[in-house]
């Protein structure tokens, strides 16, 4: 088992992750090793998601694992992840992100979805999902498209989150 980087995780006002990630057109070695690198760097900042903008990767690639083990039996690795349906039927829930730290807000989505993507075998995936795993995947293929969970909030609260981490960043 080669050992897996951890990489710095990515935080807001960075603009990589407002950008849209890249379609990933040939699985190699390299992109085995990178979903892997997400996995760790996820574990050791105690997500439960995580998507490539986020370490500065724009790719289309994204790391889930609501599971309780935490030994990457529980992981998905997903290359290309595509929303095919949602449910109409939605929920609020309090959401936080590894690049906002420090900030919960409710965000409403739909339930349950049905997912679908590449695995690292090269094989189409499709999977229903729905509580925390169907929240975890929205998030993240968020994520992919440049859009973080404050942009499901008000213009006002999204403005006042996002230039307290400006003034953070200057301050820094
Ligand atoms: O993408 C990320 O930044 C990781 C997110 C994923 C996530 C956010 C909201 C709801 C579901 C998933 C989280 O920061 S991971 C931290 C966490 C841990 C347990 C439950 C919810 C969020
Ligand atoms: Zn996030």
């Amino acid at each position: 088992m080669c050992y897996s980087l951890l990489y710095p995780v990515i935080y807001i006002p960075d603009s990589i992750l407002t950008q849209t990630a890249s379609p990933v057109t040939h699985i190699d070695d390299t992109i085995i090793a990178l979903l892997d690198d997400m996995l760790a760097t996820m574990y050791a900042e105690s997500g439960i998601g995580l998507a490539a903008n986020q370490i500065a990767v724009l790719k289309r690639l994204i790391v889930v694992d609501v599971s309780q083990t935490r030994d990457g039996s529980g992981a998905y690795q997903m290359i290309n992840p595509e929303i095919i349906s949602l449910s109409e039927e939605t929920e609020p829930y309090s959401e936080g992100c590894l690049s906002i730290p420090g900030v919960n807000r409710e965000v409403t989505r739909p339930i349950a979805g049905v997912f679908r993507y590449q695995s690292i075998d090269g094989e189409i995936q499709e999977i229903e999902a729905d509580g925390l795993l169907a929240r975890c995947i929205q998030h993240e293929i968020d994520h992919l498209n440049g859009i973080l969970f404050i942009d499901h909030l008000s213009r006002l609260k999204r403005q006042m989150i996002w230039k307290s981490f400006i003034k953070k960043e200057k301050t820094a």
